[in-house]
């Protein structure tokens, strides 16, 4: 019984470590700038998501970086594409959207059913 012990806690320790989905880069990076309307906003997680329980919104907010999220800023809802085991997630911005800063509110929900959020604030500026 001792012997099991730090076995079953290294299982339970690896195991929390390994399940929440947490965002393990973007493009753009936070802060960064877009240079392309019709290229996707990429978020990598370190688990795969449910594609069903997460949400992803995008808000536009101007040339206020730092505005408040709010009903009124959200874009239309568009269906991210989930690829690589449910690993990487690209939401596209709507077609002719324009220059500014925008806010990628998203949260997922992890195979292993924690949840996890986030903001990405980025700049489309589109030659
Ligand atoms: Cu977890």
């Amino acid at each position: 019984m001792r012997s099991l012990l730090p076995g079953l806690l290294l299982l339970l320790f690896t195991g929390q470590a390994l399940g929440h989905a947490t965002l393990v880069e973007s493009q753009p990076d936070d802060g960064a700038t877009l240079e392309r309307a019709d290229e996707a906003v990429v978020l990598r997680y370190s688990e795969g998501i449910q594609p069903r329980f997460s949400d992803f919104a995008v808000h536009f907010l101007g040339d206020d970086k730092a505005a408040a999220l709010t009903h009124d800023n959200r874009l239309p809802r568009a269906a991210p594409e989930v690829t690589d085991r449910n690993q990487v997630v690209r939401v596209a911005l709507p077609e002719n959207a324009a220059d500014g800063w925008y806010a990628l509110d998203w949260e997922v929900l992890a195979e292993d059913g924690h949840t996890t959020s986030g903001t990405l604030r980025f700049r489309l500026a589109a030659e």
